[in-house]
């Protein structure tokens, strides 16, 4: 005799229509049918659902009938559920928030959103990765998108910026092929989100003007701890227009109010294994947690004058003006205060667009921007398959808008009335203005029409030696060790060549460090540079993270494992002084069903060892119990757990009987200033202030490079 599914028993059935019943599903979950709170299930006409467990069939166990509508129609919708991913920066996340302007700006620019200090506008940004495909790992070593549409009364301004200042390449017509170049090679599929391949670094060995950009990619700009801990930039020159149409130029860069950090790499390979969603999970619990993010949106404006009298061209892409030149000035902040209600409806389907701008804000002739006001409104038909993606709400401007723009797939608003065109006669419909709208500076242009390239953009190394000469040692190192590791992954050895090439353009010490530990026998002569680097750019502190960290460890998290028998007391301590500080923590115990501590109270996991290790935070506190040790050393993910900590130069606060783990992980013998006992309250206080500088570089300089 045939059965029926227990989800779809009699009486579940029978109490359809009026009552609310939980009935037992096949996996023992509980189902829920439909009563007078439950909305009834209907197909996307509305017709109501009698069954949405079995396909209707001739015969219980006889063929499924076309006939069955609502399996149809419920199989075609799933079928076609995925658009085409975004061509570059597919691995996003985003979130909802405002601007608000500071005084100021009024002065150069017209926009409307800088005419009232203190008024909120809502926002909407997007990070992102740029090579890896939507299902790619958050810690890739990538440049990180950071998209800002502003939704104000004068239309949406989109400032589709990186968290780096400058780019590869100097004109858009590259933009394929540096891209091609770093997706997966085409014939192999591989590799995925990694720049670490010879086709990557062919392409960038062939293209000098990367250089200062490769500078950036391989420091550890490239891996940020948090979307939250990174800068964002405009990239290029921008022009405010004010009421008087006076022109000044200005770089867009968003600081981060929590200062920067970066992970190192050896943290990022693990992160991405132990959570490929750590830069996400980290946005939704800091918004969900009420932590808001804030940035502050800085401009530097400069004239014509200081456009001609500046070392580069204030047009190329590949170049910042140091804050040293131009200091940064605030001029509003950003707080991201709200996670989207649904992924795919905002951010899937937020189209950014650099052509974008209000009244008040205009483009320079960077031919990168430039080539970028085509891509951006072509790419979206493509995605979003109609031209009416504006209609979404996530893409419609808050302000009122009236156009002629008519039909066209999936049209939500149509023009009512008789006039869809204008002139008419009719009196009827919107018509342009020309003071309030949009006007373009008036810049006087002449030229002969040629494919040349500007000498003035012939430079392609003294910024890239300055970025280089303004980290610290450790952040020197790190660039290294990353170029180090990209090159080893390249199998072809002239490529590798190639790049130590242009190294030593930049910091022969770097070149010869790169090339001794790829077992180089000897040093290349350097590239042919079309400019001789500089070697007078002074250092600018502004391009160092580990120099513009945080002053506080608000923000961060601090991962805690017990055990058994752990002392409760510590544990508050230490739990207090991190709520003190702003910081969060979260339990790591050998069973995800928690431990009791020394005072026979339950402390519930928020992750069992192999599920927590320590890459995923800040700082850890290692506060077991004898018994709890004895336990951890034979396990190798705790073993991981403190071993990690310490070659990742992070703070490890401990209770005594941490030791023996210690020995085991093979750390004992190191310990240092960075390893601290906790007591007391006033241990676990200190602890938390030694934190504030997230990690102990000193701990690094044992490790030879
Ligand atoms: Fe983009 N870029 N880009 N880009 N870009 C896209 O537009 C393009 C460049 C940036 O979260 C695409 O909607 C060209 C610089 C971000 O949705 C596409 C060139 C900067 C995002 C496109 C550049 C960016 C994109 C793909 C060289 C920093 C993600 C999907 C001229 C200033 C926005 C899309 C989001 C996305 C083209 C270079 C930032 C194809 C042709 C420089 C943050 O239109």
């Amino acid at each position: 005799m045939a059965r029926k599914s227990k989800s779809t028993s009699a009486a579940a059935l029978e109490a359809r229509v009026h009552d609310t019943v939980l009935t037992r599903g096949n996996g023992g979950e509980l189902h829920q049918t439909a009563g007078e709170e439950t909305p009834v299930l209907t197909t996307a006409h509305g017709v109501p659902v009698s069954d949405d467990q079995n396909s209707l069939k001739a015969g219980t166990r006889g063929p499924v009938l076309l006939e069955d509508f609502h399996f149809r129609e419920k199989i075609f919708h799933f079928d076609h559920e995925r658009i085409p991913e975004r061509v570059v920066h597919a691995r996003g996340y985003g979130a909802h928030g405002y601007f608000e302007a500071y005084e100021g700006l009024a002065k150069y620019t017209k926009a409307d959103l800088f005419q009232r200090p203190g008024e909120k506008t809502p926002a909407f940004v997007r990070f992102s990765t740029v090579a890896g495909s939507k299902g790619s790992f958050d810690l890739a070593r990538d440049v990180r998108g950071f998209a800002v549409k502003i939704y104000t009364q004068e239309g949406n301004w989109d400032l589709v910026g990186n968290n780096i200042p400058v780019f590869f390449i100097q004109d858009a017509i590259k933009f394929p092929d540096i891209i091609h170049s770093v997706k997966p090679e085409p014939d192999r599929g591989f590799p995925q989100a990694q720049s670490a391949h010879d086709n990557f670094w062919d392409f960038i060995s062939l293209t000098p003007e990367s250089m200062h950009m490769i500078m950036w990619t391989m420091s550890d700009r490239a891996i940020p701890r948090s979307f939250r801990f990174m800068e964002g930039f405009g990239v290029h020159t921008f022009r405010l227009l004010n009421e008087e149409d006076k022109s000044t130029f200005v770089k867009f860069i968003w600081k981060p109010k929590q200062g920067l950090q970066s992970v190192v790499w050896n943290e990022a390979v693990k992160i991405n294994g132990a959570d490929p969603d750590f830069h996400r999970r980290d946005l939704w619990n800091a918004i969900q947690t009420g932590d808001y993010p804030e940035w502050e949106l800085c401009v530097q404006l400069f004239d014509q004058d200081f456009a001609d009298t500046f070392d580069f061209d204030i047009l190329d892409p590949t170049k910042i003006i140091p804050e040293e030149i131009i200091a940064p000035i605030p001029v509003g902040r950003l707080v991201l205060d709200r996670m989207p209600d649904n992924f795919f409806a905002e951010t899937e389907q937020v189209a950014f667009m650099t052509q974008n701008v209000p009244p008040g804000i205009d483009f320079s002739n960077d031919p990168l921007l430039q080539g970028r006001n085509f891509s951006y409104l072509d790419t979206q038909i493509k995605r979003l398959g109609s031209t009416n993606f504006t209609h979404l709400p996530i893409n419609a401007p808050k302000c009122p808008f009236h156009h002629f723009q008519q039909d066209g797939h999936m049209a939500q608003r149509n023009p009512v009335g008789r006039a869809n065109y204008q002139p008419n006669s009719w009196d009827a419909g919107p018509r342009e203005d020309p003071k309030r709208g949009h006007r373009a500076y008036p810049e006087a242009i002449e030229g002969a029409k040629t494919r040349l390239r500007a000498e003035s953009f012939a430079d392609h190394y003294s910024q890239a030696r300055q970025f280089f000469d303004s980290q610290t040692v450790h952040e020197q190192k790190h660039i290294a060790m990353a170029l180090t590791f990209e090159l080893s992954k390249v199998e072809t050895p002239v490529i590798r060549e190639r790049m130590v090439a242009h190294l030593l353009n930049i910091d022969p010490g770097l070149a010869e460090t790169v090339a001794k530990k790829l077992g180089m026998d000897e040093l290349p002569e350097p590239a042919d540079a079309a400019v001789a680097p500089r070697d007078d750019l002074p250092a600018s502190d502004a391009l160092s993270i580990i120099k513009n960290g945080p002053e506080s460890f608000a923000g961060r998290k601090v991962g805690i494992l017990v055990t058994d028998g752990c002392d409760a007391a510590l544990v508050d301590q230490l739990g207090a002084a991190l709520e003190g500080e702003g910081a969060t923590f979260e339990f790591i115990a050998p069973k995800i069903g928690g431990v009791t501590a020394s005072d026979g109270t339950p402390i519930i996991a928020h992750h069992m060892i192999d599920g927590g290790p320590s890459v995923l935070f800040d700082a850890v506190a290692v506060l077991i119990s004898e018994e709890g040790a004895d336990l951890l050393i034979g396990e190798a993910a705790a073993r991981d757990f403190v071993a990690d900590a310490f070659a990742h130069c992070k703070f490890i606060a401990h209770s005594a009987a941490a030791k023996p783990l210690f020995a085991k992980a093979g750390i004992l013998e190191d310990l240092d200033e960075g390893v601290m006992l906790l007591e007391d309250a006033a241990t676990a206080t200190e602890f938390v202030k030694a934190c504030r500088s997230l990690r102990l570089w000193a701990r690094e300089d044992a490790t030879k490079l």
